[in-house]
């Protein structure tokens, strides 16, 4: 069979003209295919289907000094208004050409909001968290629950949900925002709606969902299961800390140290089904392995100084640094705090991955689990 097809295939396109087996005649179907919308495989299958990921997303720090400073200004420059709606900067990785985002999956912004300012109700399908870096006296009301704002407390804002923030006080509050936005633009998903008035109305007890579930073990009994996100709309610095300091007496991760994964309480899973949130203590002294995992992340320093030693470059933080580890980057944490802990809050697309069956591990073996330093990275 293999002998017979070729020769007879070979003699009917001499028959019919020498042209449509020649250079030009692939040329030719080439130029048809441009023309026609079409794409050759063959022609892009070691990029459209690579060996392993091949991010464009660039391992990157941004300095909470040069954060803080042109928050700061924003602040003083930049009215809060209808179409802005908020006073968000957006950490927009030099890999992904100029677009405003952290990863592929995830915009992470710092939000600047001054005292006696109110950032207008409104609501979108793009799910989102704060992570309270300063908030005295500031408060978010989302889905008719007010909350005051303190910091290290996490906020969830779930899709579709309206929500505004606020101030009572002289002071400035600011935080960090994590929204799935990338993905759901990508995926073509993305509604909007502004609220009618400014500040929507509070409908129920102050802290009410803290005070419903903020336990996280039980909930009102009456109540339907909520799966897709989790009903607690705060979760407070003083839990969470009790929590690292709990786990750090019987456990912890050698890549990771002490560390723990927020979770909606109805399922033990990520507080959002896009993205996870993250707080991990790295105890006075430690240096985890190195390991890499599809997905990408953001971190932000909430406490502490140390590195992070990314594909071999060493990447030097300090309290309220933000840093991106990228899909498949070979990463390890390492507190250069002397006797301090190390306190790093960070978010990680890993339940999209782990949805999709996509998700894959690794640790990394030679030389005790270290990489090899090949460089530091220099902020600009
Ligand atoms: O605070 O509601 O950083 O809607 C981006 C979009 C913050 C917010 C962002 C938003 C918000
Ligand atoms: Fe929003």
């Amino acid at each position: 069979m293999d002998t017979i097809e070729p020769e007879v295939k070979a003699e009917v396109r001499e028959e019919i003209s020498p042209d449509l087996t020649g250079p030009e005649a692939v040329a030719r179907l080439n130029r048809d295919m441009q023309r026609n919308s079409l794409t050759p495989l063959w022609q892009i299958e070691t990029n459209l289907m690579s060996r392993q990921p091949r991010t464009q997303t660039l391992p990157w720090l941004w300095k909470w000094s040069t954060l803080y400073d042109i928050a700061e200004r924003a602040g003083a420059l930049v009215p809060i208004e209808r179409g802005g709606d908020r006073r968000a900067i957006a950490l927009s990785n030099p890999g992904l050409e100029g677009r405003p985002f952290a990863t592929p999956t995830l915009w992470t912004a710092v939000q600047w909001l001054n005292g006696h300012e109110v950032a207008p109700a409104h609501r979108h399908t793009a799910q989102a968290i704060r992570f309270i870096i300063e908030g005295n006296g500031s408060w978010r009301t989302g889905g008719g629950d007010r909350g005051f704002l303190e910091r290290g407390g996490l906020v969830l804002t779930p899709p579709w949900l309206w929500h505004d923030h606020g101030s009572k006080s002289d002071e400035r509050a600011i935080w960090l925002d994590g929204l799935d936005i990338p993905l759901n633009n990508y995926l073509d998903a993305s509604f909007f709606e502004p609220y009618k008035g400014e500040a929507q109305a509070v409908t129920q007890a102050l802290n009410g969902t803290v005070l419903k579930y903020g336990v996280g073990q039980m909930r009102p009994a009456w109540e339907k299961r909520s799966v897709e996100y989790s009903p607690i709309f705060t979760y407070k610095w003083t839990d969470t800390e009790r929590a690292l300091d709990n786990l750090a007496q019987v456990a912890s991760s050698p890549y990771d140290d002490i560390a723990l994964e927020y979770t909606n309480p109805h399922t033990g899973g990520p507080v959002m089904p896009a993205f996870s949130a993250w707080i991990q203590m790295l105890r006075p002294g430690i240096h985890t392995q190195a390991h890499r995992q599809v997905g990408s992340s953001v971190y932000h320093v909430f406490e502490g100084s140390g590195e992070t030693i990314i594909n071999g470059v060493s990447f030097r933080w300090e309290k309220g640094d933000f840093f991106v580890v990228p899909s498949w980057a070979w990463h390890e944490h390492h507190n250069l705090g002397g006797n301090e802990r190390a306190i790093l809050f960070s978010l990680h697309d890993t339940p999209l991955l782990l949805a999709l069956n996509k998700y894959r591990e690794e640790s990394y073996q030679l030389n005790n689990g270290h990489q090899e330093i090949t460089g530091t990275f220099q902020p600009v």
